[in-house]
């Protein structure tokens, strides 16, 4: 029986969600629309099955197309990423992180990460999390004035703390890395390179962002932001770290794979390998590009002065709303945000004085610079406004006829 036959209640709610994700715009730097054919496979009849360990080395019988299915992703990840290894069995960003960290530290060991409030990740080193609970962090910070990321003053850091690891690849950096300076600092003080490149792995697949493979000891990332795949991870590396990479998901850190997952991610990676896909990305990058123009045009502050990715840093400061007054009005007027600290915030976490936005998802509705020009109005009307009911029912509208024009699961 079909789930409207069965459960009514999450029928529905599936059903709302589906017409909401249809009639609002996703700017949430992270998210993306997968295609129907990554979903019609993390949806299918591979739930059912446990496949501990890993091709060929099962605990479980029966796993012979299963095991097809893994080799399938592994090989495509290889080609995505010119890597010599890849494990597609981390659940997500932040299980993949843990591991990569059990296979290169000890609980104790010290490492460095971007601090959470300048762009950082939970997982590379805050106190309330795994990372900052069992190991040592020491953050480097972006520079105070450029608000970009000063790799002399990283190098300086990194001599004086002597961290094992040191992670570069962030969540709210709106600017590219320097994945070589990097190494030669990791090299300096004898650390392991670690890159979360979770929100430009699409970029990277797609040609225009460059690629950490021929720098990081470690790659992890996630599958579903610019990849556009299901929601999921995996950890990329040279072959000759890929037993501590192995080890350390299983039976370090995960049981039983999720295989329906593998099977999103595998499709996802055949998507990201035709050259469509490059279009995509370099689209997403113009986009973000238009968006930013049209948003300082109008006298807001972009954090590191602009982007050069998928996302935007923007400073609030200017409008006198803080992140978290205009990610609710905009919400109200069916744009889809969040609130982000910006580097030194005097703002609390929970307030924060930014707002980041993404383009991704727009992009894979199909929408164009003009688009965003005209996305970038909307929010500027809003956030200058947030009080005026009238006003965000009207960017409502024009919301959903935007939408109506760039339709998604057709
Ligand atoms: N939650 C993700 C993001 O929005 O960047 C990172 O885990």
């Amino acid at each position: 029986m079909s789930l409207k036959q069965t459960d009514g209640a999450v029928f529905g709610l599936i059903e709302k969600e589906m017409d909401y994700q249809k009639k609002t715009l996703r700017l949430i730097a992270s998210e993306n629309y997968a295609s129907r054919a990554v979903m019609e496979a993390t949806g299918s009849v591979l739930t059912n099955k446990y496949a501990e360990g890993y091709p060929k080395k099962r605990y479980y019988a029966g796993n012979m197309f299963v095991d097809e299915i893994e080799l399938l992703a592994i090989e495509r990840a290889k080609r995505l990423f010119q890597v010599g290894h890849a494990n597609v069995q981390p659940h997500a960003g932040a299980s993949a992180n843990i591991a990569a960290f059990f296979a290169f530290l000890d609980v104790g060991d010290k490492f460095m990460g971007l601090d959470l409030a300048n762009g950082g990740h939970l997982t590379h080193g805050s106190p309330v999390n795994f990372s900052g609970k069992w190991f040592k962090p020491c953050a480097y910070t972006v520079d105070k004035k450029t608000e970009a990321l000063d790799y002399d003053a990283i190098r300086k850091r990194a001599l004086e703390e002597k961290p094992k690891l040191i992670i570069c690849g962030y969540t709210a950096y709106p600017l590219i890395i320097d994945f070589k300076a990097f190494r030669e600092i990791c090299d300096e003080v004898g650390a392991t390179m670690m890159a979360d490149i979770s929100h430009f792995a699409g970029l990277v697949a797609g040609g225009v962002y460059p690629s950490p493979a021929k720098y990081a000891d470690i790659i992890t990332t996630t599958t579903h932001k610019t990849l556009r795949g299901p929601r999921g991870a995996m950890i990329m590396c040279p072959e000759a770290n890929a037993q501590k990479i192995d080890k350390a998901v299983f039976p370090g850190m995960q049981g039983g794979p999720l295989e329906h997952c593998i099977a999103g991610k595998a499709v996802c990676f055949q998507e990201a390998l035709q050259p469509e896909f490059k279009t995509y990305a370099a689209q997403i990058v113009r986009n973000a590009k238009a968006l930013t123009d049209e948003l300082a045009a109008s006298g807001l502050r972009l954090v590191a002065g602009g982007t050069q990715t998928h996302l935007v840093l923007v400073d609030l400061t200017p409008k006198g709303i803080t992140g978290k007054e205009a990610q609710m009005a905009l919400e109200e007027a069916g744009i889809i945000t969040n609130r982000n600290s910006i580097p030194y915030d005097p703002r609390p976490p929970f307030v924060t004085s930014g707002l980041r936005v993404g383009t991704a998802a727009l992009t894979t509705r199909g929408m164009m610079e003009s688009e965003m020009k005209q996305v970038a109005q909307m929010i500027v009307r809003v956030i200058e406004k947030p009080n005026d009911l009238e006003l965000k029912l009207k960017v409502r509208g024009e919301v959903e006829e935007l939408c109506g024009k760039f339709p998604i699961y057709k």
